[in-house]
Formats: structure tokens, sequence, C-alpha cells
């Protein structure tokens, strides 16, 4: 028999990186299904409007607080006001993350190491650890944390961040090894180009270098990548999507992209 898809309504969600892109959409996906949100990032206004949109949307209820991933304070205040709310997590989405800078190793920034490792890295196993426990009392727990195509295959110009994906990619995969028998689900997908503020974050603003990069291409948008973690999400108790790549169809690896004039 068919095991029909796995209902989200009054499920509880917690989307890490949820003021912008694939975090922000990702809410409004969930929202639509009912569930219950917990978010989390730094931009406290920025997170407010997407916590407003999501009730709207039909979020069973909507909680966000500041966090920053990096920060063991702000993680510890955030996980102890959510614990305050809910004994239970259903899903977590590590989805906090970026690039910063493109340039050889010879030429790149230090700082930018530092910030990209402890975002991508350390505030993700920071987040997963402290929320394992509540994932262990879910009847289906599932975990997913977002990756990258750049965690697979490397680029030039971008030592840091592809090793900070391909960090992500063992992580998970440790995870689903460490918690095969609790009944937690773990899953990473790696999207491919996609359209969000990560270039303008990625180039401190400058509009004319975030621009180039989806020159004449058509870019994943943030809904495709929140729709596919939604589907993920939905798979019943008993299937777990262990890794997917999502890649949008003019870009065949990190260099390989059809560019229309
Ligand atoms: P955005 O810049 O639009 O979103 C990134 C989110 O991460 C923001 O909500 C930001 O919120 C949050 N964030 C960054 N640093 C921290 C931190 N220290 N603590 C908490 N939240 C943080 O980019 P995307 O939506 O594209 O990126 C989301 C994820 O997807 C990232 O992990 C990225 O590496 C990955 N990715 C992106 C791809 C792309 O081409 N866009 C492709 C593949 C993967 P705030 O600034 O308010 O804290
Ligand atoms: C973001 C995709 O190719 O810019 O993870 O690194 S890429």
């Amino acid at each position: 028999m068919q095991a029909s898809p796995r209902k989200l309504r009054n499920q509880c969600v917690l989307i890490t990186g949820a003021s912008s892109g694939f975090g922000a959409s990702t809410a409004m996906a969930f929202a639509r299904e009912g569930a219950k949100l917990f978010l989390g990032a730094r931009r406290s206004s920025k997170l407010h409007e997407v916590a407003d949109l999501a009730l709207e949307a039909g979020a069973a209820s909507v909680w966000s607080r500041n966090l920053d991933v990096r920060d063991p304070n702000s993680v510890e205040t955030f996980m102890s006001e959510l614990k305050s709310q809910t004994e239970t997590l259903d899903v977590l989405i590590n989805n906090a993350g970026l690039a910063l800078g493109l340039a050889p190793v010879e030429e790149d920034e230090e700082r930018y190491w530092i910030q990209m490792m402890e975002t991508n890295v350390i505030g993700l196993m920071r987040m997963t650890r402290d929320c394992i426990p509540l994932l262990k009392k879910s009847s289906a727990g599932t975990l997913i944390n977002i990756g990258s195509i750049a965690g697979r295959v490397a680029y030039e110009k971008g030592a840091a961040y592809c090793a900070s994906k391909a960090a992500e990619l063992q992580i998970t995969k440790a995870l689903r090894l460490e918690l095969n028998g609790t009944g937690i689900r773990v899953s990473t997908i790696d999207p491919g180009m996609a359209k969000t503020e990560f270039s303008m974050v990625r180039f401190e603003g400058d509009q004319q270098k975030s621009d180039d990069v989806y020159r004449g291409v058509y870019p994943l948008t943030a809904e495709d990548v929140a729709e596919t973690i939604l589907w993920v999400a939905q798979r019943p108790a008993h299937v777990c999507v262990d890794e997917l790549l999502l890649m949008p169809t003019d870009q065949a690896a990190p260099y390989k992209v059809h560019r229309r004039n």
C-alpha cells in the first residue's frame, strides 16, 4: 500500500536564515501547509516582515527571534526561548549561510574565510547539536541542511566557500549515520545558481558584480528551492532523501553556464 505524503499542519518547523532568499520562501511554503513556524536570522526587521506574511499565508503560528548562528550566546538565548514555546521540533532547516568574496587564495581575505566557516560549518553544527534532542521527540523528525553544488565541485576563487559546503556535505553524511535508528531523517539539498541576496552579500552590495553572475542566465528562484525543501519534508516518514542536487537547466557545473546575449 502506498504511504501518503506527510502532513505538515501544526508541525513545528525551525528555519535558520529566514529573513531572505531560500529561508524566507521556505517559511512561506511551510506556512501555506499550516505549520507552526520558528524563524531566526540577524536582521530582525526583515524577519518580522517574513513572519507577518507567513501568518497571512496560513501558518498555524509564527515565532521569530534574532539569531546569529556564529555567536554561541545568541544560539543559547534563541534555543532557551524556543524551548519555552515547544518541547518538540518536527523539522529543522539549517539554511543560514553565505559566501564572501571571489578571489584566488593567494589574494583572498582571511576574515572572509573565518566568517564563512563559522556560519556555514560551525553555526550549522551548533544549531544541529542543540536541536537533536527536540527532533528526537518528534514522531518523524526531519533535518534538512542546505548545501551547494560548490560542496561537490570546486571552482577557482571560491576555495573557502566550496570547502565550507563540502564540510556541510560530510557533516550531513555523518549525522545520517549517527541518527540511524532514531527515526530522524537527514537530508542535504544542494542547489546551483539561484537569484537571492546571495551575490549582493558575496560582493558586499556591488550591484554590477551581482548582476553579472546572473547575466543572460535563467537561474533557480528561491521558490524553486523552497518547493524542493517542502517536497523532501513531505515524503512519508519511511522515506529519506539523503542527497538532492538541484541545478538551473542553464548551469551544468559551476563555470559551465549557458548565457544568452
Ligand atoms: P540570502 O543571502 O538571501 O539568505 C541568507 C540567509 O542567511 C539570510 O536570511 C541571512 O539572514 C542568513 N544568515 C547569514 N548569516 C547568518 C548568521 N550568522 N546567523 C543567522 N542567519 C544568518 O541567500 P540564499 O537564500 O541564497 O542562501 C541560503 C543558503 O543557501 C546559504 O546557506 C547559501 O550558502 C545556500 N546556497 C545559495 C545558493 C545561491 O546561489 N543563492 C546556491 C546554493 C546554496 P541575516 O542576514 O538577516 O542574518
Ligand atoms: C551558491 C552557488 O555556484 O555560486 O552556493 O557557489 S555557487
